[in-house]
């Protein structure tokens, strides 16, 4: 142990890859070279190069992100707050969606339903977590056009993302309400908003080598320009930016004095794969390697010396592209990457890390950037479906950890060598010397600290081991120990010290509890019992005081806590499906527990805990089955007789495009100029003369298909392709099985299912026909009609599920997958049957729900189809497009659907679109007892009111 000899009062050693790292906290009284920073506006926020402090107070931030469009239901909202605070966070984070509050160029909503994000800013203050605000008005998120609304991607706008007027007078009304909304809740203003992040990955300060720091002057007008508007919104609080890579080294004021500069410079960081899909990764990369830590201290040194280390984004997971499997990949960025990377990051003296995604949530209506399917689960702590497991507990177990662990907030590297061990097995720990535990001090222990409460004024301190892991610690003051209980411990030795006591163990399975003389209780736990272990707050205060919590055993989830009665009743809110035994560690002036507002059989155990059992859940959820069906064909546009003049349609009769991508015939056929945007858009070309076949060039993005038909007769189908990058489509299509009109014109009819803008630069790629050009003739199409969303981006004809919600199939235009439509005149038929030949179908049912109050359940649906699986479909649940599901070209089978999206006491309206590419001469159909299946994905908790 003479290692931590050279440390003064507190030290730290991180292992990881072989290397340890050893901090020292750093002298707080020294006359120190290191400037505070402040934004110059106020003293509320201000940082140096080892941390944050917030009202003068140093802070560890440990963050995470989710999207609160992504989960468009407000109440969901505070279950995972909740739960992020319940994981140890002190903060949490999230982008806007330009494109999802604003509809056309003239209108914002920021009123409607999940519109309004306001109450997440609120909730966040009464659960008791900081907030890092990111309104983009660029976001990436591998969103439609990166968030950017899809009216501005037809070129108008000019490139984006820089200082042309157009660009700017269009962000300028959204980043100011965005700014205005969130001034209320800044922590200047008795709120927990705590920095502001400008743009985000715009990594374009400089021109060529960013070390000749020669600026890229529109880029610095930019982010000039954002800034000045935040702050005449009401932004007070610092801004950040969050830099896609080391490479490009912007908007820092350590490096240089270039117009645009941030308050503070943070980095993102995706050291495993940043796609379920590896060969994305060793496509860009080089070789895939897993586990592999990368030095960001050099650069930190670097590019911003007086900040703290800070990343706006570290790797919570992956998204799933089309070609990844079913469910993400949680195991390549699971349990065991949190445990590495988390910790390597503290190593390298990081004091601000938000996890991208702490819950990723869905890609519902056309949400998507064309990369990605439906799911956006991220394969995050949270699951998308709302479940927590081990990558979430192991990463509260660390996170708990660095809210208590008040000196991680002011260390300073003292070695990254090899040389403090020679045992290669050694990966990933963070052992303590000195640690101050209130009055008290640990002054080492080889096992981690989880976390320590100050109950009556004395620590209970957590330790967490490997199973069978032999541990020691030794603490200050204390002259003798004993076991108090024993679940799994063994080896038991205490050994008196010249300064204390030093206790020795093994600790198998559960959690042992050890009091010592002076009034330490040290609760010893293997990782796996400390997943359950937690410590919630007694108040709403970000830094979780920790003589404002209490220590609780055993449940799934602890969310909170508060005393009642006069101190003498404790009441904890949580989450168990199971019977589970609970163990409390608060003030012997407790007597009584409640668990979600009913009382708990409670005793107290010799050593002062108090203990009870909470009931599991009891209910047997049976969803009802979904077998009645109504069909409605949903592609009469294919008939020539099919009348095309009405209001859902437009003449496509531009000859000129602002889009820099221009078109190999005219007239133009791009959607976006005509006001369309979102997922299915029609065309129907008239021709006379004798053409034998017509090539088709159109753009939709990866993995999007399109289906033609010729005078109502199915002639083709490109089936897509889910190669990243692969944006078009291109067909040369014989008329040989159709039927041409010579006395009438011809009508081609064309649907195409595109699958979003795409990212950055190539959000303005257009979407729609390239190139049309009929063969064997000189004859070219007289005119063309084309659809889309019922209003075009003129009207928003439904403000709660928004402008991305719906696409322009008629069963879209027509609302027959909304609530209320009367589709008794329909025929019954189902989805399992389904339908031969190519078409468009569209299936209705309406089920009622009826899960017992007070219950959290999960509800997924459950997707498949037999054969070369040629068919797009979409699933609406009560209006909601909440599934693509593309077998041809994609993988994912499960679609979880949050509540309130489903009503969990009433009727629900399921409607599926389906068809569109069919291969001829089959019947195709959806398979599964009842061709769509869904299930209970988990009963998550037994919540009831209090
Ligand atoms: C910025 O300007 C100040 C004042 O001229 C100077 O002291 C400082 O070194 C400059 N910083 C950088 C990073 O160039
Ligand atoms: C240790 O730190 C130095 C200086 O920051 C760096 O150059 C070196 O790569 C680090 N070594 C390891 C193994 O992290
Ligand atoms: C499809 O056609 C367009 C327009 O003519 C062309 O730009 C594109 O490269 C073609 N795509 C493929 C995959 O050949
Ligand atoms: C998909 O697109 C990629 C890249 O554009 C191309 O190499 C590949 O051949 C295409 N696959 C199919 C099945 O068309
Ligand atoms: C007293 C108090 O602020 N309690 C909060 C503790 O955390 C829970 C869950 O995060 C909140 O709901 C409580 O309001």
């Amino acid at each position: 142990m003479k290692l931590f000899d050279c440390l003064s009062s507190f030290g730290l050693l991180v292992t990881s890859s072989f290397v340890l790292h050893s901090f020292g906290i750093a002298a707080q009284n020294a006359s120190s070279p290191w400037p505070v920073h402040d934004n110059g506006l106020n003293d509320v926020v201000e940082w140096d190069h080892y941390s944050f402090k917030v009202n003068g107070k140093r802070l560890f931030v440990f963050s995470g992100e989710l999207h609160y469009w992504r989960i468009p239901v407000p109440e969901v909202w505070r279950d995972l707050l909740e739960k992020i605070k319940a994981a140890g966070f002190t903060a949490y984070a999230f982008y806007g969606n330009w494109g999802y509050h604003s509809p056309n160029n003239f209108m914002l909503d920021f009123t409607t339903g999940a519109h309004d994000f306001s109450p997440l800013l609120e909730i966040a203050k009464e659960v008791g977590l900081y907030v890092i605000v990111r309104p983009g008005p660029y976001v990436n998120a591998e969103a439609n056009a990166g968030g950017f609304p899809l009216w501005l991607t037809t070129g108008a706008y000019g490139k984006l993302r820089n200082d042309d007027p157009r660009y700017t007078e269009a962000w300028k009304p959204y980043f100011a309400k965005y700014s205005e909304i969130t001034s209320k809740h800044l922590v200047t203003n008795g709120g927990n908003a705590f920095v502001y992040q400008m743009e985000n990955e715009y990594g374009q300060q400089w021109v060529g080598d960013p070390t000749h720091r020669v600026p890229n002057v529109p880029a610095g007008n930019y982010m000039q320009m954002l800034q000045d508007s935040a702050r005449e919104n009401g932004i007070d609080i610092p801004v950040i930016h969050n830099d896609p890579n080391m490479w490009t080294r912007s908007w820092s004021k350590d490096f240089s004095n270039s117009t645009g500069n941030v308050d503070v410079a943070g980095l993102d960081s995706y050291p495993s794969c940043w796609s379920c899909n590896l060969d994305e990764c060793t496509g860009t990369n080089g070789e895939y390697v897993a586990y592999q830590t990368i030095n960001y201290y050099d650069h930190f040194i670097e590019n911003s010396v007086t900040q703290p280390k800070f990343f706006p984004e570290f790797q919570g997971g992956s998204y799933n592209p089309w070609d990844g499997p079913q469910g993400g990949c949680p195991n390549d960025i699971g349990a065991d990457f949190a445990n590495l990377f988390y910790r390597d990051l503290i190593s390298q003296q990081i004091s601000a890390i938000s996890l991208y995604m702490m819950y990723g949530g869905t890609n519902w209506g056309a949400f998507a950037a064309p990369v990605t399917a439906t799911s956006y689960d991220y394969s995050s702590p949270i699951s998308e479906n709302r479940i927590v497991g081990n990558k979430f507990y192991e990463t509260k177990n660390l996170a708990m950890f660095t809210r208590v662990a008040h000196d991680l907030t002011m260390t300073d590297r003292l070695g990254n060598s090899t040389r403090y061990s020679t045992n290669p097995a050694i990966k990933s720990k963070i052992l303590v010397t000195d640690f101050t535990l209130g009055d008290e001090r640990l002054i080492y222990s080889t096992a981690e600290v989880l976390t320590f409460s100050i109950v009556d004024r004395k620590p209970v301190l957590v330790l967490s081991v490997g199973i069978g892991e032999s541990v020691e610690f030794y603490l200050k003051g204390a002259k003798e120990g004993k076991v108090a209980k024993n679940r799994g411990a063994s080896d038991v030795k205490f050994h008196r010290e010249s300064h204390g006591l030093i206790v020795n163990l093994a600790q198998g399975p559960g959690a042992s509890v050890i009091k010592l003389d002076n009034g330490v209780t040290v609760v010893v736990a293997d990782k796996i019992t400390a997943y359950k272990i937690w410590a919630p707050n007694l108040t709403n205060d970000p830094f979780a005081p920790v003589d404002k919590s209490v220590i609780v055993e055993g449940p799934y989830l602890v969310r909170g806590v508060f005393s009642s009665d006069e101190g003498k009743t404790l009441a904890l809110t949580g989450d168990s499906a199971i019977t589970t035994a609970i163990e409390v560690f608060a003030s012997r002036s407790v007597r009584t527990l409640t668990w979600n507002g009913k009382n708990l059989n409670t005793s107290r155990t010799e050593y002062g805990s108090l203990t009870a059992h909470i009931q599991g859940v009891s209910h047997i959820i049976k969803l009802p089955p979904l077998d009645t069906w109504k069909v409605h064909d949903s592609l009469s546009e294919a008939l020539p007789d099919y009348d095309d003049s009405g209001i859902a349609w437009v003449e496509a009769d531009h000859t000129t495009t602002p889009n820099p991508t221009k078109p190999d015939t005219l007239p133009v056929l791009y959607v976006d100029d005509y006001g369309f945007h979102n997922s299915l858009h029609l065309f129907r070309g008239y021709f006379s003369g004798p053409a034998t076949g017509v090539h088709i060039s159109i753009a939709g993005g990866t993995a999007f298909g399109w289906s033609a038909w010729l005078n109502n007769i199915h002639i083709g189908s490109f089936f897509g392709n889910s190669t990243f990058g692969s944006e078009t489509g291109n067909l040369t299509l014989s008329f040989s099985n159709a039927t041409l009109h010579t006395d009438t014109s011809n009508i081609l009819l064309i649907v195409q299912d595109n699958t979003g803008h795409g990212l950055r630069e190539q959000a303005t790629n257009p979407r729609g026909i390239l190139n049309a050009t009929l063969t064997g003739t000189n004859t070219t199409f007289k005119k063309w009609e084309i659809a889309g969303t019922a209003g075009g981006d003129n009207k928003i004809l439904d403000p709660v599920r928004g402008p991305l919600n719906e696409g322009g199939l008629v069963a879209e235009r027509l609302g027959w997958h909304l609530p209320g439509y009367d589709a008794s005149s329909w025929n019954a038929s189902s989805p399992s049957t389904g339908f031969s030949g190519a078409g468009i179908k569209f299936y209705r049912t309406t089920v009622p729900l009826d899960i017992p109050k007070g219950l959290d359940v999960s509800i997924g649906f459950i997707l498949n189809a037999p054969g070369p699986q040629a068919i797009r479909v979409q699933l609406f649940v009560n209006g909601y497009q909440y599934a693509r599901f593309n077998p041809y070209i994609g993988n994912q089978i499960e679609f979880p659907v949050p509540p309130g999206v489903l009503n969990y006491s009433g009727e629900n309206t399921i409607g599926w679109r389906f068809g569109v590419r069919v291969l001829r001469g089959r019947r195709w159909r959806l398979i599964g007892r009842s061709c769509i299946v869904w299930r209970v994905v988990g009963v998550l908790a037994l919540i009831q009111s209090i």
